[in-house]
């Protein structure tokens, strides 16, 4: 696991390492919860717990999604990582739900639930399926999956975002980050990621 990380003595912000952080969006700030794996960064918010929307809704304006888990490998990842932050909550929000139509399960990316399923016993079609329509891991059934209202009473849980990595230094600039960062703070994080600078300013 990789623990280089350094503040940024203008923003008191935490600039991860270099290497491994520097294609995921600059929207997301760089802890010890945010963690790469093939192409993509996961962010592992676990200061809060909130319904299933809210938590979607908090990864997509960073540009991201709840987490999909398409396979196994992934699936041993987060709960590697889980361990590795000292996770101590009962379970954890990902992409999966049936909200648009019921039993047919989605990931917050759009795409249909695959081959790889890791549902926990009465999980995914149990008696209350019409309600429960979004997915949590349940990290103390042994990180199966389970279904839930997704914005219900003490249904509340924390969550995982992720993100696509940007292909170069260049490209992970959109408008909307643009929007949201100082210019001023952007270019301190391009020119330490990727050694250039991009704006004039
Ligand atoms: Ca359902």
């Amino acid at each position: 696991m990789r623990t280089s990380v350094v503040k940024d003595p203008g923003s008191g912000f935490l600039i991860g390492d270099a290497a491994s952080f520097s294609r995921c969006p600059v929207t997301v700030l760089r802890t010890q919860f945010l963690k790469v794996y093939r192409e993509k960064c996961f962010e592992f918010v676990i200061d809060h717990e909130t319904y299933w929307d809210n938590a979607d809704k908090d990864c997509r304006s960073r540009g991201g999604h709840l987490a999909t888990i398409g396979d196994k490998e992934t699936q041993v990842f987060i709960m590697e990582t889980l361990r590795s932050i000292g996770f101590n909550k009962h379970g954890i929000w990902i992409g999966l739900n049936d909200r648009e139509h019921e039993q047919h399960w989605v990931w917050a990316t759009g795409e249909n639930l695959g081959s790889y399923r890791n549902w926990g016993n009465q999980q995914g079609n149990g008696i209350t399926h019409l309600t429960d329509d979004c997915v949590h891991l349940r990290y103390i059934d042994g990180g199966q999956w389970h279904d839930s209202p997704c914005h219900l009473g003490t249904y509340h849980y924390t969550y995982i975002c992720q993100y696509r990595k940007y292909f170069d230094c260049f490209n992970f600039i959109t408008p909307l980050e643009v929007s949201r960062i100082k210019k001023s703070y952007m270019n301190e994080i391009v020119t330490r990621n990727c050694n250039t600078t991009i704006f004039n300013c």
